[in-house]
């Protein structure tokens, strides 16, 4: 039957600091994907629409939105897990993900904050594990060059130059990262993340890849 002889999905996750432009790719690949006839959808986190989901939109929005660092840690975690039976039910599908920001946001703007690395990557044990996490490297200057900040807590060039420091820890020391210079054209990151995600679903494919957890 045809369920035997389909692979599963492959997990991309997509990181990058503010203005790297995260959004627009993650869009244009789901597009290009979907039209060389390989089944992909996107998804971002944290995804606002849920339960925990309003807690933390109030959280970034509001500074008089009072929560402890470890409530809104946990609360970031517990808005992946509760997207853990989507993401396995559409690898299973066959569909590839392309994730907007997954665990490596969560711990690297919580340890930004000064919290301790080693507990805010505790939760995060038992997620699904990306296959690949393209990290999109823009030096400072051209973000400086891109549409400002917003309003939002964490939009601050203090806590970005922090994440961007532990982005690059995780591309160093995790085997599923990828680096991409995002100081390229739009189309040039876009054609060269197109080429890394293609190449990885075909590894999939060729070897039968388990889907990892953390
Ligand atoms: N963020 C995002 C976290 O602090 N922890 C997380 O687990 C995730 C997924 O939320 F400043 C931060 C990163 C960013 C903010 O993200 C909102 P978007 O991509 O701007 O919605």
């Amino acid at each position: 039957d045809k369920t035997s002889i389909m692979s599963r999905g492959a997990l991309v996750v997509v990181e990058g600091v503010d203005r790297c432009g995260k959004t627009s790719q993650t869009l244009k690949l789901v597009e290009s994907l979907n039209k060389r006839n390989i089944p992909a959808e996107r998804m971002a986190f944290p995804d606002r629409t849920t339960w925990t989901g309003h807690v933390i939109s109030k959280y970034l929005s509001d500074k008089d939105c009072k929560l402890s660092d470890e409530a809104i840690h946990l609360l970031f975690t517990a808005n992946r897990w509760e997207k853990v039976e989507k993401i396995k039910e559409s690898l299973n599908k066959g569909v590839t993900l392309v994730v907007d920001r997954y665990s490596y946001s969560g711990i690297a703007f919580s340890t930004a904050k000064g919290m301790n690395f080693h507990w805010c990557s505790q939760p995060e044990i038992g997620l699904p594990k990306p296959d690949l996490v393209v990290f999109l490297n823009i030096n400072p200057e051209n973000q400086k060059n891109r549409p400002g900040f917003g309003t939002e807590r964490y939009e601050t060039s203090t806590i970005q130059k922090k994440v961007t420091e532990i982005f690059h820890g995780f591309a160093k020391s995790e085997d599923n990262w990828q680096v991409i210079d995002a100081n390229q054209s739009f189309d040039k990151v876009h054609s060269d993340m197109l080429y890394k995600i293609e190449e990885q679903i075909k590894n999939i494919a060729n070897y039968n890849t388990p889907l990892q957890y953390f």
